[in-house]
């Protein structure tokens, strides 16, 4: 099974839609999202197409597909307009012997994450910047943010597939990757 991972998408129409072509076109089975999926957030300025609205239909076309946590801007109210479930604080998945566990990261963080086994993947969003780094037997993954990429990241996501994480930029150029052994 080959997943796509996501974060960070803040109601962005446009970005959404390249994301969205990219799960078809990598032929993906499940679409992995980390959270802060239609609000912009105070912090943050509109990114392109602000459209909360539309994103929320355009990722219900998907609901039978999606994983989704909640992210810090995600509330009840967004839950009301999305047909797949948000608010999960953490999700762990269990994929060909590999262990992943979703979360946010502004609740389990890297410092402070969830009990999970030696050589399991954490995955989170939240500081929009992409992270690949062993440490202490757990392999912390970001793919950065889809819609608003800070520091000196790009617009991005990521794929998983054989135990093999592969970042991505939002135009499918691979420049980073993660092998997970099962
Ligand atoms: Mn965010």
């Amino acid at each position: 099974m080959k997943f796509l991972i996501a974060s960070d998408l803040h109601g962005s129409a446009h970005f959404t839609r390249l994301l969205l072509e990219k799960f078809r076109k990598e032929q993906a089975d499940r679409l992995l999202l980390l959270g802060d999926l239609l609000y912009h957030g105070p912090r943050n300025a509109l990114p392109e197409e602000y459209d909360p609205a539309r994103v929320a239909a355009m990722l219900n076309e998907y609901k039978d597909v999606i994983l989704a946590v909640k992210g810090n801007c995600d509330s009840s109210v967004d839950q009301m307009v999305l047909e797949f479930p948000i608010e999960a604080p953490y999700l762990p998945v269990f994929q060909g012997g590999t262990s992943l566990y979703l979360t946010h990261g502004d609740v389990f963080t890297p410092e402070k994450p969830m009990p999970m086994p030696r050589g399991s993947a954490f995955l989170f969003g939240h500081i929009h910047v992409p992270v690949n780094e062993w440490r202490g037997g757990i392999l912390f993954l970001n793919p950065g943010s889809v819609s608003i990429p800070k520091g000196e990241s790009t617009n991005g996501y990521m794929v998983f597939e054989k135990g093999v994480f592969t970042f991505k930029k939002i135009d499918g150029t691979p420049y980073d990757k993660a092998v997970l052994r099962a």
